[in-house]
């Protein structure tokens, strides 16, 4: 079965990811991945640290002449910042006791992680669960979407509010509208209308003055999926079980809705579902997608579409947040460590990664095979019996 794994500090020499069980002979674009980890870095409120960091990909393992093996993928993004962190991440250098920091940010996996681990050093604990991490999950993203790029599927995403502003209700937005790819890449925010950037801009510089941070809200759709990937039979074979379980593992998101997601609570089941039309030579087709292209936890055909909510990240540059001193127990005020105002951007395109890693897990479920021509010959038998053949 399909796995990826990620290893890596923020600070340390580096960050690793391995996909396991990855089909032989898929053509890898280096410079498909790359785009995808600059995307990852940009963003307008994006903090002093990328500046320092240009990723790009370095594959160890997996891949020769231009194609993967079948053999374990293995890939290595450089930290540029370990230059300025040599000594205090050094593997074996003994840590001095005054550079330990015992004051959680609340908020971030500092205090939860201090106590699960038994770790008198919080710097333990937020070097892993920096957001630093997703870098590794767009790279193993973008290799997902490589794959299945051969099939017709492709991913977008686009930032639709930040701090309340912007327009989280846009309904039938399809992502992969010419113009609206054009808005989404010309977009500091990479929102799909240019509306309300400048408000929110000035809405972001004036939290950065504030030595606060935002949230808000993106949008993530694959479209081409095909109809049956996921199954009802079995709690955890359900593909919308997976995808919130892959969206909410994202550092600072809060929640994942589906389609309509929680707007559907409120509609009658007469204007939610979708009704089914047969559509001559095309076989059978929808008017609507409130279902976010999932039914019974199964695929049903339409564009996949998940919602998700980032909450403002935990380090504030001023110390509005009360916390204690671990150590002491005494109370103080949030320490503070270099961070972003507003990461949403950066979170949309890491949005697009975990999506592509559950779609591809429940297509090479269906689809399986070890070269990407057994998995073609399985697909096209199976698109070829289909209503319409497609
Ligand atoms: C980030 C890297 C981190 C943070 C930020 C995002 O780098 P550094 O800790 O050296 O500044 O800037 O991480 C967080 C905001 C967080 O809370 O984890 C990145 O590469 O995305």
């Amino acid at each position: 079965m399909l796995r990826f794994l990620t290893a890596g500090e923020s600070h340390g020499k580096g960050l690793v990811t391995i996909i396991d069980n990855f089909p032989s002979g898929v053509k890898i674009d280096s410079s498909f991945i790359n785009e995808k980890l600059r995307a990852r870095q940009s963003g307008y409120g994006r903090g002093a640290r990328q500046k320092i960091e240009s990723d790009q990909v370095e594959f160890l393992s997996g891949v020769r002449g231009g194609y993967t093996t079948g053999s374990p993928i293995s890939i290595f993004i450089k930290n540029r910042d370990f230059e300025n962190w040599k000594e205090r991440m050094d593997a074996f250098k003994p840590l001095s006791e005054d550079a330990k920091i015992h004051i959680p940010r609340p908020g971030h996996a500092d205090f939860a992680g201090s106590l699960k681990y038994g770790q008198d050093d919080i710097r333990n604990i937020l070097e892993r669960s920096s957001a630093r991490e997703t870098a590794s999950r767009v790279a193993a993203g973008a290799l997902f979407q490589l794959l299945l790029k051969n099939f017709g599927i492709e991913f977008s995403s686009a930032v639709l509010s930040i701090g309340g502003i912007g327009d989280e209700k846009i309904p039938e937005l399809d992502l992969f509208d010419g113009k609206i790819l054009k808005n989404i890449s010309r977009s500091e925010l990479r929102m799909p209308f240019p509306e309300a950037e400048n408000e929110i801009k000035k809405n972001i510089d004036r939290i950065k003055k504030a030595g606060d941070t935002a949230g808000g809200i993106f949008i993530v759709q694959a479209k081409k999926v095909p109809p049956g990937l996921g199954s009802f039979t079995q709690w955890d074979e359900k593909l919308d079980g997976h995808i919130a379980m892959s969206l909410m593992s994202i550092q600072a998101i809060k929640s994942v809705e589906i389609g309509m997601g929680v707007k559907s609570a409120s509609m009658k089941g007469s204007e939610f579902q979708d009704s089914i039309y047969s559509c001559g030579n095309k076989g059978f087709c929808r008017k609507s997608d409130n279902a976010g292209g999932i039914e019974g936890g199964v695929s049903n055909g339409e564009n996949i579409i998940v919602k998700c909510a980032m909450k403002p990240i935990p380090t504030l540059m001023k110390p509005y947040l009360d916390t204690v001193d671990l150590k002491t127990g005494k109370p103080e005020k949030a320490f503070l460590e270099r961070s972003d105002v507003c990461a949403v951007p950066a979170a949309s395109v890491v949005g697009e990664a975990a999506l592509a890693f559950s779609i591809c897990l429940f297509f090479l479920k269906k689809f399986g095979g070890d070269s990407l021509k057994e998995i073609s010959r399985n697909f096209e038998g199976y698109i070829k019996q289909l209503p319409g053949g497609k």
